[in-house]
This record gives C-alpha cells, structure tokens and sequence, in this order.
C-alpha cells in the first residue's frame, strides 16, 4: 500500500502503536500520534498537546489503531462515523507483505502455546520461521521477513483488519471473555470468524471440533475446512488411546510426552499439527516423530512450576485471565490437594461455573483477591462453599496458602481474572508471584 504523504493518526502509544508510527514514518507518511494517557501529539512534534485537541484535526485519511482501543471508543467513532477507515497492525502488515503465506492462530485459551507449537515444529522440519503478534512481537517486523510468518491474532486485533486473510487460519476455542467489548457471546464469536470470511478455496480454515462455538464456524467459511478433535471425535487429525491420527493414519504415539496428554496442551497441539499438515507436511512429521516436543519449551506465565517449598509446589498461572482457562487448569488436579488464588479486575463474567467446579473437585482453600473477589465469593457462597478467605494482596494470598497447605499440596495462582485492578498485567503479577515464591523459598532455607 501507498502509505507515503497520508495523513495517518495512531491510536496508543504501547507496543503496536509505536511500532505502527515507525514503520509508517519510514513509509514517508504524515503521523499524528493520540493516547488517552497523553494526549495529542503533532508530526514532527516530541510534545503532547491536551486529549481534546484530537477532535479538532482535519483532513486525517486513516486510522491506525491500537487493538487496546474498542471501536466505540469517543476518539475510534468520531473518525469512522466520518467514514475514515480504521484499520490496525495487523492488515497493514498484511496489505504490504508480498506473500500470502501467514499461519494465524486464534481462540480464547491456548492461543500463544499453538501459536509457539507451529514455530518450533516449523523449525524442526527445517523451515524459516518466526513469531508474531498478540504473542508480543509487533507484527510488523513480519513485513520483510524472509521466512513463514506465525501469528497469534486477537478478536481485539481482528476487529481492525477488514481484509486480512491467512493461508491458514486455527480457531482454537471460544468461551466466555472480553465480552465487556464484543458484547455477547456471538459478538466475540463473529469477531474471531472475521479471521476466515476473507479466506479462498485455496486457503486453510482450522476448526476444533469438540468446541461447540468453532464447530459452528465450518460451515461459514469459504476456504477448505481441517477438523481437529481432542476427544477423538471423527475429524480430520484427532487422538484415540493416546495416539495421533490423520484420518485412519497413524501420525504420532504421545505416550512419552505426558505434558501433550494435559487436555489444553492436547488442543493445541492437535491445532499446530492439523496447521502443518495443511501445509502439506504430513510425511515429514511422521518420520520427526513426537520426540521433536522434548525440548519445546512452555510459555511463561502458563501452568509454570516456579518451586517447591517443603513438599508444597508452587504455580504461576497467571495467564488464566477468564473462567475457562481456570477451570482447564484445576481439571487437572486432584481437588483436596489444590489451593488456589483467585480474582482481579472486573469483567462482565459469572463465576458460578467455577464455584461448581471447585466444589466438584474438593478444592483445599481458596484465596481471594481484587475486584472481582466479592462476586467470587457470592458464586461460592451460592453453592455453599466455604474454604475461602478475603485477602488484600497476592503477597497475604501466597502467605495464608502457605500456611494451610501440606506436603504434597499444590498453591495455584490462576486467578480467573484480567490483572489490571491490581498489576500491569498478566506478566507482572506472575512475575511478582514468582518473586513472592522465591523469597518465601529463601526464608525457608
Ligand atoms: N490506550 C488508550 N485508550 C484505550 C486503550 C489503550 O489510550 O482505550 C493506550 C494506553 O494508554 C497505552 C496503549 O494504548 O499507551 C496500549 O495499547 P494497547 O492496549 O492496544 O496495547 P499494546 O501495548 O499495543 O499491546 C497490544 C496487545 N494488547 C491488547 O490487545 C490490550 C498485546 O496483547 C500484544 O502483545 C501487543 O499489542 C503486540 O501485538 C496483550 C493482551 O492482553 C498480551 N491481549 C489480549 C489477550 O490476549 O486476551 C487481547
């Protein structure tokens, strides 16, 4: 695309809307820059004029915004009400990369795992890769790059990129998140789908069949459908006693990777397996076998083990930012063993699913934090359960846990809520879990 002499205004000065204003200044276009926390600030300027100055500015052709910023945003619909596009990194980096060859992975849980599985498999079969994304990796450093783009895409991200289509598309799962932005569950749900309208015949569209909001999405796509099935449904690639099979084609034995059998990890691999077979690399991973994941190294922040104190082991989930990927994470224990830390900032969200859940499986004691803590506590209390205490930080959380557990129990940080009441983020509360952790490891020496 002709981006040079645009009249272009960035929306957000984080890790996308600095990366769009350089990639675009190198394109030679005039760059406006607006953030709620900074104001306005002019081409050429290195000061920031008051927020309001920003309804005054003429002749702005497009807008490049931020996926932080929700299309109702006052700044977002005064522009697009005037019929200024809004589009975001992700379809600039798509309109001006010579090749279709994006793999793009998207869902609510599961998504920067998959989106890593690709990449390291990718590698292992001797294929140039890399990734980018919502992973963290503006995806415009993808523009020049020599070698397969892997791309961890959110709804957020794809309600800016109105013409993106990869060649191949995975739609992991979808439950209950940001539904604050895209409304209801629909909503969410055709936001993700955006991901495959635009796809051809020729191009790849990724369903999880044991997902009843992705199994939908195979009949709206025009692109060639790939099923993939955990529960080993009939489906393109899906796993019987522990095997993986391509139709009735034996793919891989996992029984010697125990950590790819934990339902999550499962879903996303048969997601990153069923993306490479699109790709025509079905034979190839036959002969690397399931011994290529020995040295695949987890994301941060995901069921990460970070110590273990007298016979206690210590958790840092701290990406389980909704209800799903919380209940996916204490499935896979034994429910008297577990104590778990919950809350945070506030989202349209019942917690009622999860109090289920954690009285099904028994679970210890819970500590509360945050925002969200008294509704946590209403769904528990509903239900009448009553292991659970409020508590003020995640560092008076980590201490209480510690003293009611016992050798061979388990504290889990997976906190069922974004971080944004108390942290950053995701990463800076699991950081500061884990930093908590280490320095009641050091007092315990
Ligand atoms: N801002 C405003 N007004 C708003 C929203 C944001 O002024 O209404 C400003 C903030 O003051 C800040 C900047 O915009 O200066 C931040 O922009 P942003 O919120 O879009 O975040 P980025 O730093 O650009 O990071 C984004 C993704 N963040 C979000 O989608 C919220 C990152 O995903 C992603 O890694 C990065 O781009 C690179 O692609 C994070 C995330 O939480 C991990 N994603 C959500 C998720 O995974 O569930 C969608």
């Amino acid at each position: 695309m002709y981006w040079q002499n645009k009249k272009i205004l960035v929306l957000g000065y984080g890790i996308t809307g600095k990366s769009m204003i350089s990639y675009l200044r190198k394109k030679r276009a005039i760059v406006y820059i607006y953030d709620d926390n900074l104001g306005l600030s002019y081409p050429e300027s290195s000061t920031w004029e008051e927020k309001e100055s920003v309804f005054y500015l003429e002749g702005i052709d497009i807008l490049a915004v931020s996926p932080g910023f929700a299309p109702n945003h006052p700044v977002v619909s005064y522009f697009t009400q005037k019929g200024i596009p809004a589009i975001g990194d992700i379809e600039i980096a798509y309109t001006d990369r010579e090749k279709n060859d994006w793999i793009a992975i998207t869902g609510t849980n599961g998504k920067t795992t998959t989106t890593m599985l690709v990449d390291h498999l990718l590698r292992k079969l001797g294929v140039n890769s890399q990734t980018f994304g919502n992973i963290g990796v503006p995806v415009l450093d993808a523009v020049e790059f020599n070698g397969i783009p892997v791309v961890e895409v959110s709804s957020f991200q794809l309600e800016y990129a109105p013409t993106f289509k990869p060649h191949i598309g995975v739609f992991l799962n979808l439950t209950p998140d940001h539904l604050n932005r895209h409304g209801d569950m629909q909503g969410y749900f055709m936001a993700k789908m955006r991901m495959f309208l635009n796809q051809d015949r020729e191009d790849f569209a990724i369903f999880n069949a044991d997902d009843i909001w992705t199994s939908k999405g195979a009949s709206m796509v025009p692109s060639f459908v790939m099923l993939f099935s955990p529960s080993g449904q009939d489906a393109d690639v899906m796993v019987r006693d522990h095997k993986v099979y391509v139709h009735d084609r034996l793919l891989w034995d996992l029984t010697g990777n125990p950590r790819f059998l934990y339902p999550p990890y499962l879903e996303d691999l048969l997601g990153a397996l069923s993306a490479l077979i699109a790709l025509g690399y079905e034979k190839e991973l036959r002969e690397i076998t399931s011994e290529s994941l020995s040295d695949f190294v987890f994301a941060r922040h995901r069921m990460e083990e970070v110590a273990t104190i007298g016979g206690v082991i210590f958790i840092n989930d701290s990406k389980a930012t909704n209800v799903a990927s919380t209940i996916a994470a204490i499935k896979g224990f034994e429910g008297s063993k577990l104590l778990l830390i919950l809350g945070g900032s506030k989202k349209d969200t019942s917690y009622d699913e999860l109090a289920e859940e954690i009285k099904r499986l028994g679970v210890k004691y819970i500590a509360l934090i945050g925002e969200t803590s008294s509704d946590i506590k209403s769904s528990l209390d509903k239900i009448g359960y009553s292991q659970y205490e409020l508590v003020d930080s995640l560092e008076d959380a980590v201490t209480l846990l510690w003293k009611k557990a016992q050798p061979g129990d388990t504290v889990l940080l997976s906190p069922a809520c974004a971080s944004f009441d108390m942290f950053n983020n995701y990463k800076h509360r699991g950081d500061t879990f884990v930093e908590i952790v280490n320095r009641l490891a050091k007092e315990y020496d």
